[in-house]
């Protein structure tokens, strides 16, 4: 199994984390998005959008995180991802959709603005990031409602949920934004709890 990524991109770290959570590994091939490789032909061959990350199984080509993720859950041995029980199974799902409707696109305005594009030495759109900012807080108050009463999104459970928002948070602390989630006290204390898994700190090199 091969897992086209880099491990800075967000959605690479999904699948890394995935695969840590399983107890399985797929040999990593840097795409290096800073030189540019993702637009170019071999790898939109294998991803069309020209975007990281993908995955080759056995001659399988499967591109998109959240679908990489969900095929590696059913296909790997090790500990499930996905919860048996069918409300549960729907909560994550409900969560996930959530994360790319109205976490992702917003938190991403944030994280290129403050972190990536200051790297660049452009200067944040101060207003493009409070409004997101706000949009932010309003998706995580009610993360922060839902869990006052579960440990995990989708319940007691560790899901794939979890791990659709773990990348996408801690670039929010880089980008000087990591007080949304840290004054929710709930949502503060899941994001502590899933920071400190093995699994995340396998993915991100720490
Ligand atoms: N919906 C895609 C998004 C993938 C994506 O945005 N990848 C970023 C890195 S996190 C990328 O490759 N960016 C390079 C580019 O767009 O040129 C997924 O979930 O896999």
């Amino acid at each position: 199994m091969k897992l086209y990524g880099h491990p800075m991109s967000t959605c690479t770290r999904k699948v890394l984390t995935t695969l840590a959570e399983k107890g399985h590994e797929a040999e990593f091939v840097l795409v290096d998005l800073m030189k540019g490789e993702t637009k170019q032909p071999a790898n939109l061959a294998r991803q069309p959008f020209g975007q990281v990350p993908t995955l080759e199984d056995d001659g399988f080509v499967l591109y998109e995180s959240r679908a990489i993720i969900r095929y590696l859950d059913e296909k790997l041995s090790g500990p499930k991802l996905t919860p048996s029980e069918i409300r549960e199974h729907a909560r994550m799902e409900q969560w996930i959709s959530v994360e790319t409707s109205d976490f992702t696109p917003p938190a991403m305005t944030i994280i290129l603005n403050n972190l990536f594009g200051r790297m660049q030495g452009k200067t944040p759109d101060a207003d493009a990031v409070s409004k997101a900012r706000e949009k932010v807080g309003a998706t995580l108050d009610v993360l922060d409602a839902a869990l006052a009463t579960k440990d995990f999104l989708a319940g007691g459970q560790f899901s794939l949920a979890d791990i659709c928002y773990m990348p996408y948070i801690e670039y929010l602390f880089a980008a000087e934004s990591g007080d949304l989630v840290t004054k929710r006290a709930h949502a503060g204390a899941w994001w502590k709890r899933i920071s400190e898994r093995p699994s995340w700190k396998k993915a991100t090199g720490k």
